[in-house]
């Protein structure tokens, strides 16, 4: 607890006193200032779910949940072509559409009422995407790509919503074909492992349509912030040990196939990392991973379970540690919370991060920054 103390501290010191608008307070990132203990992180308990159908249309139910169906394992192993249906039979998402929080804002709204701990529970909770926390998690080691995140204090609870960075932007718009196709395959895998109902099996002969989304929405604790979250789930496995989510829930991955030490080692260290902090954060157990060869077609299964994820950089010197991303997650969110003082859903602080640099924040008002729909507030407001 000194420890945990000292290292608040450290970072607290890091801070400039002077406050908005400028010079900007700064949240440093190095690793080294937030090793030390792993904070509490409870366990996450799912509130709900919603859908998302071929037309990207909102349900409030689990009608795109999908089951876990992986091929018998008694024979060679699959032979997935995960470039079979590219492009004829691939309906990708409009990504010029920025939904920010709107379908987890919908759930909210049908079920504010009846969230337990009432409604002080939610004024005193921070409300994201679970990929939203998961840039924040990886952050103290991330070194290629930045993130914006808005931020709005509405009726006490903290909104926090991803800004596509002007170079993220540019380079959705300047994506290569095959990093199109290897995005495509990624989907195809879920295709290929993913049955419509429980019992049946896999059918890779329709389309890829990526409109459709499983999302479960979910309560956790870190530290002293109360979080409410949304993730999408790619499906449930109806032979897990528990049937109860989200310890049910299955992510898949694809990856290239590895042959060389070399190549797992670094597969360890920046792609493991991510898969961790992605399902632990929605206590997914298992990431089942296909690897694909230069042809495109997945031959090997892995299951990583989340909870061993960390022992294969354990004892490596340049390896992630959770506790590092979890610190720093916590003291993210406190520094939001201390930033973002007015209750007013048209004000925006924005968080900006750039890698070898601390976090930054701009105050906004209005257009293009403010992201709390009118129909969220007038409902809420009455
Ligand atoms: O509009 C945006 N900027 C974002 C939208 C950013 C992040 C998420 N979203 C939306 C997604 O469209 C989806 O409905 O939020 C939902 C997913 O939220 P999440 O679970 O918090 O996101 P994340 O953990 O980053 O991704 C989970 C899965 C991905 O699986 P992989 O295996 O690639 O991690 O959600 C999908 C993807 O399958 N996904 C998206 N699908 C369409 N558009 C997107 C996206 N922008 N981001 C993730
Ligand atoms: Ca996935």
């Amino acid at each position: 607890r000194r420890e945990n103390k000292r290292r608040a501290e450290k970072v607290e010191a890091a801070e400039p006193r002077n406050k908005l608008p400028s010079p900007a307070s700064l949240l440093p990132t190095d690793p080294a200032l937030y090793s030390g203990p792993f904070p509490f992180y409870g366990r996450p308990s799912e509130l709900g779910c919603f859908s998302l159908d071929a037309q990207r249309q909102y349900h409030g139910d689990a009608q795109a949940l999908r089951y876990y169906s992986p091929p018998p394992t008694n024979d060679q192993g699959p032979h997935f072509d995960l470039r079979d249906g590219y492009p004829d039979r691939y309906q990708p998402r409009d990504e010029e559409v920025q939904e920010g929080l709107d379908h987890l804002l919908r759930w909210l709204l049908d079920h504010r009422g009846k969230l337990e701990g009432g409604p002080g529970w939610l004024a005193g909770a921070i409300v994201t995407w679970r990929g939203h926390l998961t840039k924040l998690l990886t952050t103290p080691y991330e070194q290629q790509e930045g993130w914006q995140l808005a931020a709005s204090r509405f009726q006490g609870t903290l909104y926090l919503s991803e800004v596509e960075t002007p170079a993220a932007r540019a380079q959705r718009l300047a994506r290569p074909p095959l990093l199109r196709e290897l995005m495509y395959m990624g989907y195809k895998f879920e295709q290929y492992m993913c049955a419509d109902k429980p019992g049946s099996f896999p059918d890779p002969s329709g389309e890829v349509n990526t409109n459709v989304a499983f999302c479960s929405v979910l309560r956790s604790r870190l530290g002293n912030h109360r979080l409410l979250f949304s993730g999408e789930v790619d499906c449930t496995d109806p032979r897990a040990p528990s049937t109860q989510p989200p310890a049910c829930y299955v992510e898949l991955k694809t990856s290239k196939e590895m042959h060389r030490p070399g190549h797992w080692r670094s597969f360890y260290r920046h792609k493991l990392l991510k898969w961790w902090a992605q399902s632990f954060l929605l206590g997914v157990p298992n990431v089942v991973a296909g690897f694909r060869n230069p042809e495109g077609f997945v031959c090997s299964l892995k299951t990583f379970p989340t909870m061993e994820m960390f022992e294969y950089v354990r004892n490596d010197r340049d390896g992630w540690n959770p506790s590092v991303c979890m610190n720093f997650c916590a003291a993210f969110l406190s520094f939001a919370q201390n930033t973002v003082v007015q209750d007013d859903p048209r004000l925006v602080h924005l968080f900006s991060w750039e890698p070898g640099s601390p976090v930054t924040v701009s105050k906004h008002r209005d257009a293009p920054y403010a992201f709390l729909p009118t129909w969220y507030v007038e409902a809420v407001t009455q």
